[in-house]
C-alpha cells in the first residue's frame, strides 16, 4: 500500500509533497504540545527588557489556496486573473450574490420581530432540519426514524473540524484516510482535530482520471473501522468523481470492512446542476441503514462564502444513539465557539422552507453550473484552435468548479510571472473564475508553457 502517514511519521515511500505536508503538520501539532508551549514562556522578562516575547517566531507561509488571492491582490496588472480560490464569478468577473439570497435577506430585514439572541449550541433548529433533508432527501428513512442529528457549524470547514474532534473523542478508530490528492485543508483539519491522517490512492496522472484499482486496493488494506473521507461530488482538486457503479463498489467494500464514511459535501448542485443527483452517493450509504457523517457547506451553492454557514449531520442506527451523539457534539462546540452565527443560517432557512424561493435557487444554481461547463468548452476549443500540443480533453471531462490541468509548479509560476494568471501550484484552476473575455488570455498562457521548455 502506498499510504503515507501525515501525522506521526512519514514513510520512506511517500512522495515529496506528502513529506512536505507531513513536515508542516508535525510543525502544526508541535505548536500545541505543552512542552513546546513552555519554551514560549522561558524568559518572562524578555518583553520587559525590550525584545518581544514573540521574537522567536518564524514567518509562516501563506495558505496555499487563500495565499494565491493575497498575491493576486498585490499585482497592479490590468490583465491579472485569479483562478486560485474556488469562488464563483460572473461573466464580468464579479462576485455574485444570488437573487434569492437578496430576497431572503430583505424578508429578514422586514421582519421586525427578529432578534439577535444567542442561538442554541446546535444552531438554528429549522436550518438543521432543512439541511438534513436537502442532503439526505426529503423522504429519507433515517430522518423519518429520527436517527439523524444535525448541528449548524461554521461552513464546511467548521463542520469537518467539529466532526473530526467528535470522532477523535468518541470513535474507536483514530485513523482517517483522505484521497491523494485532496483539498489542502483536509490533512490540517483532521490532524488538529486529533486524528491520524493517511491517504488512499484516487487520481491517476497518466489518464487524468480515477485510479479506481488503487482506491479499492488501499481501502481494502485499511485497518477495519478506520474513517474514510469521501468527496460527495466534484472532487477537489481533480474534478474526477467515481461513477454510480463505482460508488456502489466503494460502499460495499467499506461496509464489509466497517469503514466509517465521512462525506465532505462542499459542492452539492455544482457537479451536475442537480441537488439530488449530486447527493446520490451519500444517499446510497444512508439507504443501507449504516452510520455516516456528512459535512455540508452553503459557501458555493448559495454563494454564502463569507457568512460561514454549514452543517454537520451524523446518521446513527437509532434515535436513542442520535440523541446521545448530539449531546456530545454540544460538548465539542461549546468550548470551541459557543454557538454559531444567526444570519447566514436564517437566509438558508428562508430559502429552503419556501417552495418558490427554493425553485428559484435551483435555477440560479443550475445557471452557475452551466456557466462553468460552458467555460470548460470554451477553454478546450481555444486550445484546439491554437493547436496546443497535448491532450486537453480532461478539461471537458472533469466536473465541478476545478480543472486539474496537469501543469507543473514551474509552468504555473511562469504563467503567473509572464501572464499575471494566478492559480494553485498544483495546476488547479477554478473554472468559475474564468469568463468568455478571459479564456483567450488563459489559452495563450497555457499554449506558451506547453510549447516552451519552461
Ligand atoms: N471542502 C472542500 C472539498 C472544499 O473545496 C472547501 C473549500 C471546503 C470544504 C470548505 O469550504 P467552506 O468555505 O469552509 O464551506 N474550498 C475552496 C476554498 C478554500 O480553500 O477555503 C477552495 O478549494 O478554493
Amino acid at each position: 500500500m502506498t499510504n503515507s502517514e501525515f501525522s506521526s511519521s512519514s514513510s520512506s515511500s511517500s512522495s515529496p509533497s506528502d513529506r512536505r505536508i507531513g513536515a508542516l503538520l508535525r510543525h502544526l501539532t508541535a505548536a500545541t504540545d505543552s512542552d513546546n508551549l513552555s519554551s514560549v514562556y522561558a524568559s518572562p522578562t524578555s518583553g520587559v527588557s525590550g525584545g518581544s516575547v514573540f521574537a522567536h517566531l518564524v514567518q509562516a507561509p501563506e495558505d496555499p489556496i487563500l495565499g494565491v488571492t493575497v498575491a493576486y491582490n498585490k499585482d497592479p496588472s490590468p490583465v491579472k486573473l485569479n483562478l486560485g480560490v474556488g469562488a464563483y464569478r460572473t461573466e464580468e468577473g464579479k462576485p455574485l450574490v444570488l437573487n434569492v439570497v437578496r430576497k431572503a435577506e430583505q424578508q429578514l430585514i422586514n421582519d421586525r420581530t427578529r432578534i439577535k439572541e444567542y442561538l442554541p449550541i446546535v444552531g438554528l433548529v429549522e436550518f438543521n432540519k432543512l439541511s438534513a433533508k436537502l442532503i439526505l432527501g426529503a423522504d429519507s428513512p433515517a430522518i423519518r426514524e429520527n436517527r439523524v442529528t444535525t448541528v449548524e457549524c461554521l461552513s464546511g470547514t467548521g463542520s469537518l473540524r467539529v466532526g473530526g474532534e467528535f470522532l477523535a473523542k468518541h470513535y474507536h478508530q483514530k485513523t482517517i484516510y483522505i484521497t491523494q490528492p485532496t483539498w489542502g485543508n483536509h490533512p490540517k483539519i483532521f490532524t488538529l482535530a486529533g486524528l491520524t491522517v493517511k491517504t488512499y490512492r484516487y487520481y491517476d496522472p497518466s489518464t487524468r482520471g480515477l485510479n479506481f484499482q488503487g482506491l479499492i486496493e488501499d481501502l481494502g488494506a485499511a485497518t477495519p473501522g478506520s474513517i474514510v473521507l469521501l468527496h460527495a461530488c466534484a472532487h477537489n482538486p481533480t474534478g474526477v468523481d467515481p461513477t454510480i457503479q463505482q460508488w456502489e463498489q466503494i460502499r460495499q467494500l467499506m461496509r464489509s470492512k466497517g469503514l466509517m464514511p465521512f462525506f465532505d459535501s462542499a459542492y452539492q448542485g455544482f457537479a451536475s446542476g442537480s441537488l439530488d443527483a449530486d447527493a446520490k452517493p451519500i444517499r446510497m450509504f444512508v439507504a443501507d441503514g449504516g452510520e455516516c457523517l456528512v459535512a455540508q457547506s452553503y459557501a458555493k451553492n448559495m454563494g454564502l462564502y463569507g457568512e460561514r454557514v454549514g452543517a454537520l449531520s451524523i446518521v446513527c442506527k437509532s434515535s436513542d444513539v442520535a440523541g446521545k451523539v448530539e449531546s456530545q457534539l454540544k460538548l465539542v462546540i461549546r468550548p470551541m465557539y459557543s454557538s454559531p452565527p444567526i444570519h447566514g443560517a436564517s437566509i438558508v432557512a428562508v430559502i429552503l422552507r419556501d417552495r418558490n424561493l427554493f425553485n428559484e435557487w435551483t435555477l440560479e444554481l443550475k445557471a452557475m453550473a452551466d456557466r462553468i461547463i460552458s467555460m470548460r468548452k470554451q477553454l478546450f476549443e481555444a486550445l484546439r484552435a491554437r493547436g496546443t500540443p497535448g491532450d486537453w480533453s480532461h478539461i471537458i471531462k472533469q466536473i465541478g468548479m476545478f480543472t486539474f490541468t496537469g501543469l507543473n509548479p514551474a509552468q504555473v509560476s511562469y504563467m503567473t510571472k509572464e501572464y499575471h494568471i494566478y492559480m494553485t501550484s498544483d495546476g488547479r484552476i477554478s473554472m468559475a473564475g474564468l469568463s468568455s473575455k478571459t479564456v483567450p488570455h488563459l489559452a495563450d498562457a497555457i499554449h506558451a508553457v506547453a510549447t516552451k521548455a519552461v
